[in-house]
């Protein structure tokens, strides 16, 4: 009865898997979206270069850093060398170009918090954000897409955690949850940790990329063709990693002293980063730091509501998949 036992449990595990991958694969943009993406983005380089031929136009967040998902929208920074710009008025005129070259609903927030161009392209139906001289956002998105090309269990796991959070309704800083660069990092840090590691700290090898961005110097290994097949003394699958993620958020992490570090592949405490008090508005309730702004704490925006509420869903997903024999659907059961 034992050995029958075992084996249903195999074989639950095994079709768990092969929902997981499924949904993973139907969540990866198409090659017809992507070729669409870039034509569009073309068109953009164009139409700013006309106006600022120094600048540079860059593509960053998901539609870069391969953790997009299908339908995603595309964040663009335009970087200008010029330290006298005033950004508003470059958001400004940026908005009167795009509008006069026939792109829709061209909106200039120049009062947010990061300060935007949003619109639509009337061909592709594509959702832009343009920002100005964000480029550490562009390096992170570096980061990134250099982790991906490791191990593909990474792109897996961030698929499944990141559709979970947007079903369940995490995936919102405004309303003090993650945002889905938080989540990526989260995943990141978590394949570092498994032994045998299935990601290395990139950060923490002889520095092949390096570059000096608002003082902050950004350095790494990024020759990461080299380190394909670094994880494959493990073997974990997808459906064991999906269930360890979810429980070491609901019952192993250390809320009150912990903070996790891409930057040192480890776990820092919160007394050496001075992060043990709230300050203002940012708390640290939940700690995440930024892999190079490292006085950022990713977590900053929760606050003792969230926090809950957060718990709640991590706990809600590891019981799910520890209890559940088909737990898709209520996994990802829309809040
Ligand atoms: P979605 O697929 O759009 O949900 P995304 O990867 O585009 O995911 P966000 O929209 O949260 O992620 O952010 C866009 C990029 O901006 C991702 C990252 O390169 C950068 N970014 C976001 N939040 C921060 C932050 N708090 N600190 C530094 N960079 C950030
Ligand atoms: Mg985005």
């Amino acid at each position: 009865r034992m050995l029958k036992r075992q084996m249903q449990c195999r074989l639950d595990i095994n079709r768990l898997n092969a929902v997981f991958l499924a949904i993973y694969e139907s969540l990866i943009p198409s090659e017809e979206e992507k070729v669409k993406q870039e034509q569009f983005f073309m068109l953009l380089e164009k139409l700013v270069n006309k106006e600022w031929p120094e600048a540079g136009l860059y593509l960053y967040g998901s539609c870069a850093n391969s953790f997009g998902v299908s339908k995603s929208d595309i964040d663009v920074c335009l970087a200008i060398e010029d330290a006298e710009i005033n950004k508003s008025e470059v958001l400004l005129k940026l908005a009167d170009i795009l509008q006069s070259d026939n792109l829709q609903n061209v909106q200039a927030l120049t009062r947010a918090r990061v300060p935007i161009v949003k619109l639509i392209d009337p061909v592709t139906g594509i959702s832009c954000d343009i920002c100005i001289n964000n480029v550490l956002a562009v390096v992170n998105t570096k980061l990134l897409r250099d982790y991906a090309q490791i191990d593909v269990r990474l792109r897996q796991l961030a698929f499944i955690v990141k559709h979970w959070a947007k079903s369940r309704g995490v995936n919102a800083t405004y309303q003090g949850t993650l945002s889905s660069y938080a989540y990526v990092l989260m995943c990141i840090h978590f394949l570092q940790q498994r032994r045998p590691a299935i990601l290395p700290c990139l950060q923490e090898i002889g520095h092949t990329y390096s570059v000096t961005v608002d003082d902050i110097q950004c350095a790494y290994f990024d020759q990461v063709e080299k380190l394909r097949g670094f994880g494959s003394g493990n073997k974990e699958t997808i459906a064991r990693l999906v269930w360890g993620f979810f429980n070491y958020w609901a019952y192993s992490h250390d809320y009150a002293n912990a903070v996790i570090s891409v930057r040192t592949g480890s776990i820092l405490s919160k007394h050496e980063k001075e992060w043990t008090r709230r300050n203002g508005n940012d708390r640290h309730l939940i700690c995440i730091e930024d892999p190079f702004e490292i006085s950022h704490d990713l977590g900053r925006v929760v606050d003792k509501f969230s926090i809950k509420v957060l718990r709640e869903e991590f706990e809600r997903a590891a019981d799910i998949l520890h209890n559940d024999p088909n737990p898709c659907a209520t996994l990802f059961e829309p809040y």
